[in-house]
């Protein structure tokens, strides 16, 4: 038997004991909890070798605060190389393949940080490299984005409310985290991350809090039922939600806690498993590194050495061993992102925690002369940049404003410390899953898999007729795309158009509003019947806005406003489309990506870290209209900069600019931006709080915390629009050229695997 038709024969078992159905029959949640559970048992016997063997020799543990896993049946069957043939037998049996799309995205994640972690571990898996990943079971993941009258309206993600298929829960490895008003259990859920080509099967390690008394029948028996259960409440509402925001963070007592339960829980679990094999904590420092995925994780150094000295080590020891083992990773350059949290609060989550945090700042203050504690706020990055053996941030831009504007002082107290780790995404996914049709061709032009090594693309030689064939894998997704797009929300998408398509998490630096109103600045042309060599474009959007963040909500609302203005607009319906996307989530983008012909990645420069979207659509074909921001710069080069469209001031423009910027000259002497901008308030678009409104006065006036258009929409935007217009000229009168173009990009983005990343951390910074 094979190892697919094992897979079906045990899933045939499980829908008939479990749920008394067959494949058949089978609902699309038993169908997959069935299949999941099955390849779950295929590949066991891997799983456990694989950890064994990583027990056994140094390793690198990544923590993160969030995995942003997606879609697992489909995406570990290709990881298996069985996914095609699984199907097929599966419609062999009468079973409706699609009904794997039913399964539930796994969204313990905001966005790029957390899909960063999730194709690292995908990576280090197929690389067969020691690394595991630590995260927190959140009961509800990243809340679903539904629209309701064009505005965002939150929905909870109870992800494993129909079935919980591939995690197992791991009792023997519970460990008690102290918590100053009380201790808890966390138990962890161990979630395999199944390697490519290799019988390697990794770990993500997920910890759940529990209360350590499950209830209390004194106060039961005393009829006080609610007090009986406000233990085991407590301690379950810590990973009950994961946090929403990724960006203006509130110093939330339960967040501080999950944070420190995910570091002190992972620590403990390292200092076990060390525990087993060695006497004293000597070789400690040899035995791991720790990856800590931005500051989320960051107690896990105080916590190490609170660890440690329980033990009978020494502070001055622990710190060392510390200090050899921590890395960390920087995401973000925005001020208003950088966590600190007041001592008091994190002396109420940890007396023990908060003593050493005063203590490292005193040794630090001793030996660099700098503080990590600042009015009363122990700042989390100074902190990680003291104690930790490497400092990285994740593409060449962004590392160099690690060293220059961020940390500067610590930058030259330690230069050795700061590293570049350009970023990138899994091929396995983002390739071979979610465009089988390009694998299909690509593989005809070569022998090598580049589902294992994608930098083997680089070898194809870029020809018109391979470009001709590239381009008729896009109409094949744009087609699936569209058909979609129709089934599932109505919408009228032709594939005939060009697809220009923005998705990523809604904030003011990536200016989606910039793309809208620039939108509607076409509009008004092509409605006055100018721009008549303009090809009909789709413009989509996808993203989810945190909750409390209005005026991401009401760029949203702008959106879907414009959406219906030109959609029934008979004067520009042939030539223009507008849809925001409800939910963009992993699954969505791996129907999205494909389809594009081109993607908006246009933060203003000096803004976007890296940017990992930028590279599935590179992967996948797509032409970038961008900014010199983030990876989109070793993209073009790459890719060549003729190959994209770039626009919009540089670094260095912004830097001179930034103290004399007027824009209220920009508004009056342009007459593109003028009506772009007055028509957040004369459009006749539905604002009854007054938040288009408001987006205009951010503009134009600005508020208490930013001056006027703080992220240079009004500058960027006539240069936005002269690149927009070149290319979907260049799309329309020269295809073969725009074709080539898309070729460019695909042969040229094997760079950004994460494959090569992590063989860069695990060379460079872990030594594993
Ligand atoms: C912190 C404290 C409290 C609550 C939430 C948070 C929080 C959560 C998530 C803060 C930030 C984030 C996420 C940041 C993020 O996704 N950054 C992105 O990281 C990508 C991977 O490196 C980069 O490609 C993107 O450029 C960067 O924006």
């Amino acid at each position: 038997m094979t190892k697919a038709q094992m897979i079906i024969k045990d899933a045939e078992r499980i829908l008939k004991t479990e749920h008394g159905t067959t494949l058949k029959e089978a609902s699309g949640s038993a169908l997959c909890a069935a299949v999941a559970r099955a390849t779950l048992l295929a590949v066991g016997d891997d799983w456990a070798k694989s950890r064994e063997k990583l027990e056994k020799g140094r390793r690198a543990a990544y923590i993160s605060a969030e995995f942003l896993t997606g879609r697992a049946i489909c995406n570990n069957l290709n990881s298996l190389g069985l996914l095609e043939e699984v199907q097929k037998l599966l419609s062999a049996r009468g079973a409706d393949v699609n009904k794997l799309e039913d399964e539930e995205d796994s969204a313990l994640g905001n966005g790029g940080l957390g899909r960063l972690a999730a194709c690292f571990l995908d990576s280090a898996a197929a690389l067969d490299l020691p690394l595991g990943g630590y995260g927190l079971k959140y009961r509800y993941g990243l809340f679903k984005q539904t629209v309701v009258g064009n505005e965002q309206v939150e929905v909870p993600d109870d992800w494993t409310a129909l079935s919980d298929n591939w995690t197992i829960r791991r009792d023997e490895d519970s460990v008690i985290v102290e918590l100053s008003d009380g201790n808890i259990r966390a138990v962890p859920y161990d979630m395999p991350v199944i390697g490519y080509g290799t019988r390697n099967v990794g770990t993500l390690r997920l910890w759940q809090t529990e209360s350590l008394k499950e209830f209390d029948f004194a106060l039961f028996n005393d009829y006080r039922y609610e007090e009986a259960c406000a233990n085991k409440n407590k301690a379950e509402d810590i990973v009950k939600v994961l946090y929403p925001n990724d960006w203006n963070i509130e110093g939330k007592r339960l967040r501080l806690k999950q944070e420190y339960v995910l570091s002190s829980a992972s620590l403990q679990d390292l200092l076990r498993c060390y525990e087993k094999m060695h006497k004293s904590y000597r070789a400690l420092p040899d035995y791991a590194a720790v990856q800590l995925n931005d500051t989320h994780p960051v107690l896990a150094i105080p916590e190490l050495i609170r660890l440690l000295t329980k033990k009978g080590v020494s502070f001055n020891t622990a710190c060392t061993y510390a200090g050899k083992m921590f890395a960390f990773t920087n995401h973000t350059v925005m001020p208003e992102a950088l966590e600190k949290w007041d001592m008091a609060l994190v002396k109420s989550v940890n007396e023990e925690i908060a003593a050493i945090l005063k203590r490292l700042n005193r040794r630090s203050l001793r030996e660099t002369g700098l503080s990590l504690i600042k009015d009363g706020m122990i700042h989390m990055a100074d902190l990680a940049v003291y104690m930790s053996f490497a400092v990285n941030g994740v593409a060449k831009i962004h590392s160099e404003l690690v060293k220059t504007s961020l940390f500067p002082a610590w930058y030259r107290l330690y230069p050795e410390r700061f590293h570049n780790k350009t970023n990138g995404v899994t091929q396995r996914r983002w390739l071979s899953l979610c465009n089988k049709e390009l694998c299909g061709v690509l593989a005809s032009h070569t022998d090598k898999d580049f589902v294992k090594d994608l930098s083997v693309l680089g070898q194809i030689k870029p020809t018109k007729q391979l470009a001709k064939e590239l381009a008729g894998v896009k109409q094949i997704k744009k087609k699936q795309l569209s058909k979609y797009l129709k089934h599932f929300f109505s919408a009228d998408i032709p594939e005939s158009f060009v697809f220009d398509i923005q998705v990523k998490r809604l904030h003011e630096y990536k200016r989606q509003l910039m793309n809208a109103l620039s939108i509607y600045d076409l509009y008004l042309d092509v409605k006055a019947g100018k721009l008549k060599d303009l090809p009909p474009v789709a413009f989509l959007f996808g993203g989810k806005a945190a909750p409390g963040y209005a005026r991401a909500k009401a760029v949203i609302r702008y959106i879907n406003e414009l959406s219906c203005l030109i959609n029934a607009d008979p004067d520009v319906k042939d030539k223009m489309r507008v849809m925001f996307v409800p939910n963009y989530n992993c699954s969505l983008a791996e129907k999205l990506i494909p389809a594009a012909d081109f993607s908006e990645q246009i933060s203003p420069a000096g803004t976007e870290a890296s940017g990992t979207g930028n590279m599935k659509f590179m992967i996948n074909g797509a032409v970038t209209i961008g900014t010199w921001d983030g990876a989109n710069i070793e993209i073009a080069q790459a890719a060549g900069e003729e190959n994209e469209f770039i626009f919009g001031a540089r670094l260095e423009e912004i830097e001179k600019i930034k103290d004399s910027y007027d824009t209220k000259a920009i508004y009056e002497s342009d007459e593109h931006v003028r009506r772009a901008v007055d028509s957040l308030t004369d459009a006749g678009f539905a604002d009854e709080d007054g938040a288009l409104s408001e987006l205009k006065t951010s503009l134009l006036e600005g508020a208490s915390w930013h001056s006027a258009d703080h992220y240079y929409v009004l500058k960027d935007f006539a240069s936005y629009r002269e690149a927009r217009l070149k290319a979907y000229e260049t799309y329309a009168k020269n295809k073969a050229a725009f074709d080539m173009m898309c070729l460019k990009n695909t042969l040229s983005s094997g760079l950004f695997s994460s494959d090569r990343t992590i063989k860069q951390y695990a060379e460079e910074i872990w030594k594993i």
